[in-house]
């Protein structure tokens, strides 16, 4: 059912191109999705209302859900998916508290400092899926790094779903409310991305928008990039386990098969040094994947190419390996799982030892589960206070530490052909300069 890549004999120079990986055109995406963001952009709510009609078969009323709906939705929900979600809110929100930064302030020489302010995005529009994958767990993800950032605008926007009288699914709204958000649209896709971009008659622009979608959402996000900021955009979910002969093929197999479960085009990828495990592991996906209710969609993300099992030589090569794939998710579970661990570069989010399993990660750990796919781990990280953030360098000098830098300033604007530069510090001093 999966694949086989041996590099058993040798890793080869360009790793990246062996290695198994969806192949996700986003570009191609592009030329459907700038339409309807031109539309939305013109005509607002009355082009999102047709898009919703089209592609979601609701006739909205407003895209604004009600907020009793929000209320209403927190009423029914069942105790025990609250319970879990306000423990699965309490443990995010403690560690992305402690991301929180303080300004620093550096005395660069007597006189003059440089302060490094950390200054909220004004508004944020988050995005969570809906349709197939209906997470009330990507709220929480999505919504507690934001607050904890200091964010003083907040709307989550969600498709509208014709099953729930054209409204978000209820979890989604009962998640909202649990964390005290009640600006909450019912619209998906392109179309969702472009209202937070331009702002509609019933929804002010925002400043930003984050949230994993459809390929949809990740095209709207490329075009409009700039315009607002983005997270990395977030395709379809991988695992990596990094795995010798001390793991547990059941476990191992478990979770490869608990994020294959999310889409036929996710990813699983074993990389081991041990073919004996290889081989357990395989049986057991067989064994483990007839039992699972979703075996259908996991055989199809199992058997596709972004799939497979990758033999190495050794934990090194192996480490050579994983950091290349740039994971998602990567689980380490091998001797001193700790210790290699420490040694990976490129992952979403790290996994150690036989208890740490993604699907922890997920809804419960604290960490966050919006990650950077498609190998963008090796230049981004997952969704956090950070992404909420922008470093404002404040300048301070007074009039003996400029003089100080005049000569040197001068210098380098004169260099740079710029001299005017110059004449901005040499006005400062009668236009001479302080020897
Ligand atoms: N594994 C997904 C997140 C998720 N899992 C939501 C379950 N619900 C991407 O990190
Ligand atoms: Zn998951």
């Amino acid at each position: 059912m999966i694949s086989r890549i041996d590099l058993r004999g040798g890793l080869p120079r360009d790793l990246r191109a062996v290695l198994p990986r969806a192949e996700l055109d986003v570009e191609a995406a592009l030329a459907k999705v700038r339409p309807i963001c031109d539309d939305v952009r013109h005509r607002g709510v009355a082009a999102i209302r047709e898009l919703t009609a089209r592609f979601e078969g609701v006739e909205l009323a407003s895209t604004r859900v009600p907020v009793q709906a929000l209320a209403d939705a927190l009423a029914a929900l069942d105790p025990k998916v609250r319970a879990a979600l306000e423990e699965s809110i309490r443990r995010a929100r403690l560690v992305h508290r402690a991301q929180r930064r303080s300004d620093v302030t550096t005395q660069v020489v007597p006189g003059g400092t440089v302060t490094e302010r950390w200054v909220p995005v004004e508004r944020v529009g988050l995005y969570v899926p809906g349709g197939r994958a209906v997470y009330p767990s990507s709220v929480v993800m999505n919504v507690v790094p934001a607050q904890e950032a200091g964010v003083g605008s907040l709307a989550v926007t969600s498709p509208a779903q014709a099953a729930f009288g054209g409204l978000p699914h209820p979890s989604i709204l009962a998640a909202c409310a649990l964390l005290g958000v009640d600006e909450v649209y019912a619209v998906g896709g392109a179309q969702a991305v472009a209202m937070f971009a331009y702002g509609t008659q019933e929804c002010p622009p925002a400043t930003m928008v984050t949230g994993p979608g459809s390929i949809w959402v990740a095209a709207a996000k490329r075009l409009l990039k700039g315009r607002i900021g983005i997270d990395s955009e977030a395709g379809p979910t991988e695992i990596a386990v990094l795995a010798d002969r001390t793991a547990d093929p059941v476990h191992v197999a478990a979770d490869l098969i608990s994020q294959a479960e999310h889409d036929v085009i996710a990813a699983a990828v074993l990389v081991t040094d041990d073919a004996d495990l290889a081989a357990r592991v395989e049986k057991e996906l067989a064994a483990q994947v007839a039992a699972t209710r979703h075996g259908e969609r996991v055989t199809e993300a199992l058997s596709g190419r972004q799939s497979g099992i990758v033999l190495v030589s050794g934990i090194d090569d192996g480490l050579a390996v994983v950091d290349a794939y740039a994971a998602e998710h990567l689980e380490i579970q091998t001797a001193d799982a700790a210790a290699v661990a420490a040694r990976v570069r490129n992952a979403g989010a790290i996994f150690i030892g036989p208890y740490s399993p993604v699907s922890l990660g997920d809804y419960l750990a604290g960490s966050n589960h919006v990650l950077p796919t498609g190998g963008c781990a090796c230049h981004s990280s997952g969704l956090s206070v950070q992404t909420f953030l922008r470093g404002i360098h404040v300048v301070e000098y007074d009039r003996a530490a400029l003089a100080g830098a005049a000569a040197h300033v001068c210098t380098l604007a004169d260099t740079e052909d710029l001299p005017a530069h110059g004449a901005a510090i040499r006005a400062r001093f009668d236009w001479g300069l302080p020897s």
